[in-house]
């Protein structure tokens, strides 16, 4: 029963024991009734004693459910929140394709993140040469861990890290492009 319906059964219930304690219509018009009322099986006491019982149940079993409800709704909230925690953002500035970046440690900007376990970094090419964001050193090549492969101007490449760890990535195309990330 939900709690509108069980509003509303008080209110019936209500009315009838008051209808019936009042001896019904007969006492509200002042006629006494000629014909003999059918003994109940139970006392008006015993009847009144039911609904009160059966209407307190019906309100146990609605605040059970509410507070199971609410659990419920403070679970899935930790859960949407621990689950999506928002990207990191780096850009690949104007100017990563020509040496001179690296002096300034400015091939990826930021060059260096750091984000915890479950993070995601979304990259972005906004210079006019197309790049790569490619997981290893230059000295030994890709370790395969994240490969945008190209990146024309505009385009993007996400990844997201599920271990802690130190990811160092380098540009396949002008190999003094580097950056890291650190994921705790
Ligand atoms: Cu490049």
């Amino acid at each position: 029963m939900d709690k509108v319906g069980i509003i509303l059964a008080i209110a019936i219930t209500s009315v009838a024991v008051a209808f019936t304690a009042t001896g019904g219509l007969g006492s509200m018009y002042n006629i006494t009734p000629n014909v003999e009322k059918i003994s109940p099986p139970v006392s008006e006491l015993e009847k009144e004693a039911l609904v009160v019982k059966k209407v307190t149940e019906d309100i146990e079993q609605v605040a059970k459910e509410a507070k199971q409800t609410t659990e419920k709704a403070q679970e899935i909230t930790k859960e949407a929140v621990s689950a999506k925690l928002p990207a990191k953002f780096v850009s690949i500035p104007k100017g990563t394709s020509v040496p001179g970046c690296d002096k300034v440690d400015l091939c990826y900007d930021p060059p260096h993140v750091t984000i915890f376990v479950g993070g995601e970094i979304l990259w972005r090419n906004d210079d006019s040469s197309a790049h790569t964001v490619t997981s290893g050193v230059v000295l030994t090549g890709p370790d395969g861990n994240f490969d945008s492969s190209l990146l024309r101007n505009g385009q993007t490449f996400s990844h997201m890290f599920d271990k802690s760890g130190e990811y160092r990535y380098f540009c396949m195309i002008h190999p003094w492009a580097t950056g890291s990330v650190t994921v705790s």
